[in-house]
């Protein structure tokens, strides 16, 4: 049985969706934050590097989401919810499978910038950090004013991906979405989904709330 170590509220939500998606069994042990919200010392003890989710299968112990989620897919389901090189979205689906490091390592910037650093090296950052971030949003509303979904008409892992950064996120302080009709609406749909309403209900911010 898969165990999914959950850091509670964080994005290892994705693997409980993920798995709620397939409909694959799976062992959920919650972990709480340290009050400074960084992840407790038995968390980290499980995997050198132990950013969240970590998940154990038959001795594996593996961690980053995108990794976790293309061996899920590929090792328990046949490959469903992720795209192939054969196929011609592919090149969509490998870009939004890799979309929410590359806006992750700018919000983690952002906010260090925030906390008061100044200089011209500061100034030069905070010009390309927060103009990239938002070209980074603008590409994501323009692409989801041609797709339903962020890899083309179906839904894939390129999703999950992405979806908590638009929504968990923002309670962390990712960018907020307001202003990004086609972005909502996206969220909207997927708010829609079963098997999320499921994930979220055992593993989102809602379960805190219990
Ligand atoms: N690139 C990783 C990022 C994971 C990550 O940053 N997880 C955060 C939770 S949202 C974490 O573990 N934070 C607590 C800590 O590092 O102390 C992934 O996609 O899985």
């Amino acid at each position: 049985m898969i165990t999914i170590h959950h850091l509670g509220v964080s994005q290892s939500e994705r693997i409980v969706w993920l798995m709620e998606e397939l409909g694959l069994p799976y062992r959920l042990q919650w972990y709480d934050r340290k009050p400074n919200k960084a992840a407790p010392d038995d968390y980290l003890a499980l995997h050198p590097t132990a950013a969240a989710p970590v998940i154990e299968d038959d001795g594996r112990v593996l961690t980053e989401s995108a990794v976790i989620a293309e061996y899920l897919c590929h090792r328990y389901a046949d490959g469903k919810l992720t795209v192939g090189p054969a196929q011609a979205n592919y090149t969509d689906y490998l870009y939004w499978m890799h979309f929410n490091n590359n806006a992750m390592g700018l919000r983690f910037t952002k906010s260090a910038l925030a906390a008061g650093a100044s200089g011209p090296v500061a100034d030069t950052m905070r010009e390309i950090v927060n103009r990239r971030e938002e070209s980074y949003y603008r590409f994501l509303e323009n692409r989801l004013g041609e797709t339903p979904f962020l890899a083309g008409q179906e839904f894939t892992c390129a999703d999950i991906m992405v979806v908590f950064r638009l929504t968990t996120g923002v309670l962390f302080g990712a960018r907020a979405i307001d202003d990004l009709p086609n972005t909502l609406a996206y969220v909207q749909r997927i708010q829609a989904r079963p098997a999320y309403q499921k994930a979220m209900a055992i593993a989102g911010p809602a379960a805190l709330a219990r």
